[in-house]
């Protein structure tokens, strides 16, 4: 049986209990309260991050359960579990583009959403002429798509922009995404989802969460 732990604020968490839920995948939901640090989390993950997926039909390493942590990873196991064809639609080419637009999304888009979140003037033109250019690129891979929004590819960035869009101006990054009509309607149906709207957590006590722990931090920290 597969039991994930997640907290619903987490976006990298919706994730993958998206896809759990879009997959039917019967699993054990195990809700993490990340003000404590859970000591089971912990002593399953190095990361003591949430999403933790762990399957106790598949054995793991040093005889040890088999768990997946990063969100990334958890999404792969689940869709090649499920043989969900639909995952990435289209030949090797578009194939691709969508991962790698998945894997700038988190190694690019993420880090300076909450970096610009927390400090508004610490996105340089750089920064913002490169978001820029992954913006374009995921409009275009969203025509290419034809607006296909049951794929792998939306159930990864759509937690983040529902929260992004519910922080309105306290998300620099939202103001770069919907310099694309493209990108902002295809993220809204994303949205429309059914597995994804209905793991999607509380809106204003999401927004308390980020405001709160965005007055608590020091501004560059
Ligand atoms: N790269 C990780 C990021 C996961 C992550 O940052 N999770 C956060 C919540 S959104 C967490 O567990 N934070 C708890 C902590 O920092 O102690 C993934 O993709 O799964």
């Amino acid at each position: 049986m597969l039991q994930l732990f997640y907290a619903p604020v987490c976006p990298f968490a919706q994730r993958a209990r998206a896809l759990l839920e879009h997959l039917e995948f019967p699993y054990v939901p195990r809700l993490v309260d990340l003000e404590q640090r859970d000591p089971e989390l912990l002593q399953l993950s190095p990361t003591g991050l949430v999403p933790l997926l762990m399957e106790d039909g598949l054995e793991g390493l040093s005889g040890g359960p088999f768990v997946l942590y990063e969100s990334a990873v958890i999404a792969e196991f689940l869709i090649e579990r499920a043989a969900w064809q639909d995952a990435y639609p289209g030949g090797l080419a578009l194939r691709y583009q969508q991962r790698l637009a998945m894997k700038r999304f988190d190694d690019l888009l993420v880090p300076l959403h909450y970096r610009s979140m927390r400090d508004p003037s610490s996105l340089s033109e750089a920064d913002i002429a490169e978001i820029q250019v992954e913006v374009a690129r995921l409009a275009e891979l969203v025509e290419l798509l034809g607006g296909h929004h049951e794929n792998a590819l939306a159930f990864h960035v759509a937690p983040f922009w529902a929260r992004m869009s519910w922080m309105g101006a306290h998300a620099p990054m939202l103001s770069l995404l919907v310099e694309s009509d493209i990108v902002r309607f295809w993220m809204d149906r994303c949205l429309e989802v059914p597995a994804i709207r209905r793991t999607l957590p509380d809106r204003d006590q999401t927004v308390q969460n980020y405001l709160k722990k965005l007055a608590g931090e020091p501004r560059n920290g």
